[in-house]
């Protein structure tokens, strides 16, 4: 592939890796010790999963790990980013099992071996069920033992595991989760959904503080952030309603963590839902402790009208049957019109640049920024195999290395990226659209569970080897 991102040089130490989820890849639901979380819960609900699909087996990267560890190597990958399961590790929300934790420690030894680093998230949206049944993320106790769990994994793999995570965009677990109701509970509640923001916002700063305490010198959460582009810059319904995505889609999750406070619009427009009564004294000091990074998923931009009447773009909503409400909490009126650029799989419209835009402001706007690793970018595309049994995935091969080309862009404007992740490793259970939506750059067929790398994942190895030589030429000698 003739890619101008080949022939840039990058920061020194830049991360390249690939991730992915303890509920979209491991499978084995009820092995091990594990018990059901909200998600193997909400795929029993009927409609909720396009095609009535779970997530039992997944791509079974309980019983594979070794080799897609192998896998890994070969792409020549730097660090692997994955999710611990909660419903694995403490079944029930009862005491640790260490049968669940033995996995991942085993995950962890494959990987130092491997020479690839590991990149752990406490939480990637698989509530243990039996938490939701005394409430969820909407009952405030739900953010203490969040912060037990992080300290049973960090017990068993703080000697290992040098980056912590501690959620996976709070934005889909609290307001699909709980308002829009697409994303497991499945619950519809605008109230609810305003608190699970905040609780989760707490049991991020809880387990910061215990982890800290415990010795852990790289901690970060990871956002999913959108440009908030407003259709008519001129028309102040719009600009409004821009305003008011910008708010729940970005800020209300940016600003407690980096600036110690709910930015005073949101305050104001979600009053009516609750969200100053469940913000006790001290919950910000403890939100806001410092950070060694921010890691940021991004997959759209999104052009945002006020005028019900514009909406014109899919991509808005989950795959399944089921009814769904909307997540813009007392902003129900947000329309998405379409820009006519070209759409991914998912219906999201592909723009690179929008990627430059927002690392760009993200330094712009929060003076406490610390630096950025994109966590997650990547696409779902229709794949065909070839009858050589290839994978030519030319437009997700495009996305990547357009979408990578982007951050060089940051880089050069003066944001601060040291990493990025491309999403996914493999094909996986993409929640509400079950296995429908690839966004691999390595096929997992779905009958005998095989994988071939596609064209993405070579030109991604491609990529790596290629940034590797130029930065291992540019890096100074290192004092004796
Ligand atoms: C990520 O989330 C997830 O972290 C990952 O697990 C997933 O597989 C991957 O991306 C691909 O989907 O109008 O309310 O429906 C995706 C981020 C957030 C992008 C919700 C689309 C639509 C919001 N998504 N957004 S809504």
């Amino acid at each position: 592939m003739q890619h101008p991102t080949y022939q840039r040089q990058w920061p020194e130490g830049f991360i390249w890796g690939s991730a992915t989820a303890a509920a979209q890849i491991e499978g084995a639901g009820r092995e091990g010790g594990k018990e059901d979380s909200i998600w193997d819960h909400f795929a029993r609900i009927p409609g909720a999963i396009a095609n009535g699909e779970n997530l039992d087996q997944a791509v079974d990267h309980y019983h594979r790990m070794p080799q897609d560890v192998r896998l890994m190597k070969e792409l020549g990958l730097d660090s692997y980013r994955f999710s611990t399961s909660w419903a694995r590790v403490r079944p029930g929300d009862r005491a640790v099992n260490r049968e669940g934790l033995d996995f991942y420690s085993r995950l962890v030894d494959e990987l130092l071996e491997a020479g690839i680093l590991p990149w752990l998230t406490l939480y990637h949206w698989d509530l243990p069920q039996a938490l939701e049944e005394k409430g969820g993320w909407a009952n405030r106790d739900t953010a203490y033992r969040f912060a037990e769990y992080a300290n049973d994994v960090y017990s068993a793999l703080g000697d290992r595991v040098q980056h912590w995570t501690t959620f996976n965009e709070p934005f889909c677990s609290s307001l699909l989760g709980y308002g829009s109701g697409v994303h497991a509970p499945g619950r519809q509640e605008p109230a609810a959904a305003i608190a699970a923001v905040h609780h989760q916002h707490l049991a991020h700063g809880l387990a910061v503080n215990a982890l800290r305490e415990r010795g852990a010198q790289h901690l970060g959460i990871t956002l999913n952030l959108s440009n908030s582009i407003p259709r008519n810059s001129q028309d102040p319904v719009d600009l409004d309603a821009a305003r008011r995505f910008d708010s729940l889609q970005n800020r209300i999750f940016l600003d407690p963590i980096l600036r110690g406070a709910y930015p005073e619009d949101s305050l104001r427009d979600l009053g009516p839902f609750g969200l100053p009564d469940v913000i006790l004294p001290g919950d910000l000091e403890l939100i806001s402790a410092p950070l060694e990074f921010l890691g940021v998923n991004h997959y759209h931009d999104d052009l945002i009208s006020g005028h019900a009447d514009d909406a014109g773009s899919d991509g808005h909503s989950g795959g399944a049957e089921r009814a769904s409400a909307s997540p813009w909490i007392g902003s129900e009126d947000i329309a998405f019109p379409s820009r006519g650029l070209p759409r991914t799989a998912m219906g999201w419209e592909v723009n690179p640049d929008g990627l430059r835009k927002l690392l760009v402001r993200l330094g712009e706007e929060y003076p406490s920024l610390p630096p950025l690793y994109i966590t997650e970018n990547g696409a779902a595309y229709e794949d065909t195999v070839s009858p050589d049994g290839a994978v030519h995935d030319v437009e997700r091969t495009r996305f990547i290395l357009d979408h990578v080309a982007s951050v060089g862009e940051a880089i050069d404007q003066g944001a601060d990226v040291r990493g990025y992740f491309v999403w996914s490793l493999l094909d996986n259970f993409e929640w509400s659209w079950g296995y429908g939506k690839r966004f691999g750059i390595v096929r997992v067929d779905y009958g005998t569970l095989e994988r071939t790398v596609k064209d993405s994942g070579k030109a991604y190895a491609g990529l790596i080897a290629a940034a590797q030589r130029s930065t291992s030429r540019l890096a100074p000698a290192l004092p004796a």
